[in-house]
């Protein structure tokens, strides 16, 4: 009787395996309408399609199961599959990851995209797998631009104190403080903090005003466009090396297509949400003196955070390809 149970159960068991989907759990920090999320959920209508059910996708949107470095920490072990995560957080795990966010380094859409799309963006990728990413492409969260409720800001004379929220990123507090502001970093979300005042500004894309209704709380922007912030769409190492070589291909090609898709959705809607958010009662300053931003800005590549000598090289690479 007891064997019978067991050749039963295994049985029970064994087809259960054999025939259910892979689940991939993938976390974001942002809702449903963000940036992140536009990925994600193509990347999951994509590898549903392409495997025909086999690899299923569980988008846990909304910091669900915890910041970005949380998020990370969780794809390191294993316990959560894949990531759609903002270059700032990033860094603390990877140091190279600083080279993107240099500021001022893209000039535009196109510039960003040719250069993080070829080897220089592969090498990034590629020295992920130290910490324990495979990392699989770049999507966007887009040029960052500056937005506060106490003042209209077009010099970096003007930002002198403001209390700015960044990202929790190194890098991202010394590039406001060389800029004359008082960083104050903290993780996603941060509507409430806003609201309350316990900050007086932040600086994210264009999208994120608009999707998380920043309008409502500040006042003025400024297109400062200080960093280009991609995403960086990753997997957990330890369970991609468990995958077929055609799971693999499937995942790589299926994340590919969905950034190149999200990064032109963005762009497109741009120009709108400018619109939008003037007839929202924001004041924007699109004019502001980007030379004055750039030259507080202009020795930050010999700080700490750019020594490691890997970091240091890439940096100067990309410097040179961006002429
Ligand atoms: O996309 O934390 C941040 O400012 C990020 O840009 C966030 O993921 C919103």
């Amino acid at each position: 009787m007891k064997k019978l149970f067991i050749i039963v159960l295994s049985l029970f068991l064994f087809s259960g395996t054999a025939f259910s989907a892979m689940i991939i759990k993938l976390g974001v920090v942002t809702k449903p309408g963000s940036a992140q999320n536009i990925v994600s959920e193509k990347f999951k209508e994509l590898i549903e399609q392409r495997s025909k059910g086999e690899i299923q996708v569980k988008i846990f949107h909304s910091s669900s199961i915890g910041t970005e470095t949380e998020i990370l920490q969780q794809i390191q072990m294993g316990a959560v599959q894949m990531g759609v995560i903002t270059g700032g957080p990033f860094d603390t795990f990877d140091p190279i990851v600083r080279v993107i966010n240099y500021p001022f380094i893209f000039k535009d859409n196109d510039q960003a995209d040719k250069i993080l799309d070829g080897p220089l963006g592969d090498e990034i990728l590629k020295s992920l797998e130290s910490s324990g990413f495979k990392g699989l492409c770049f999507s966007e969260n887009g040029f960052r631009n500056l937005t506060n409720n106490k003042t209209a800001v077009k010099t970096p004379e003007d930002i002198k104190g403001l209390k700015i929220r960044v990202m929790s990123s190194a890098l991202h507090n010394e590039i406001w403080k060389a800029l004359g502001a008082n960083p104050t970093p903290m993780p996603w979300p941060i509507y409430t903090e806003l609201e309350q005042g316990v900050i007086d500004g932040q600086e994210n894309p264009l999208w994120v005003m608009e999707v998380y209704k920043f309008y409502e709380i500040q006042k003025y922007m400024t297109l400062t466009r200080h960093v280009y912030s991609p995403h960086i769409d990753v997997a957990s190492l330890k369970w991609w090396q468990t995958l077929k070589p055609e799971q693999q291909e499937m995942i790589q090609k299926s994340m590919k297509d969905a950034a190149v898709f999200q990064r032109n959705d963005n762009r497109l809607k741009d120009a709108d949400r400018i619109k939008l958010l003037k007839e929202k009662g924001m004041q924007i300053e699109a004019n502001p003196d980007i030379d004055a931003f750039r030259a507080k800005v202009l020795n930050l590549k010999n700080i700490d955070l750019y020594k490691e000598p890997k970091v240091q090289a890439l940096l100067l690479k990309m410097l040179d390809a961006v002429k």
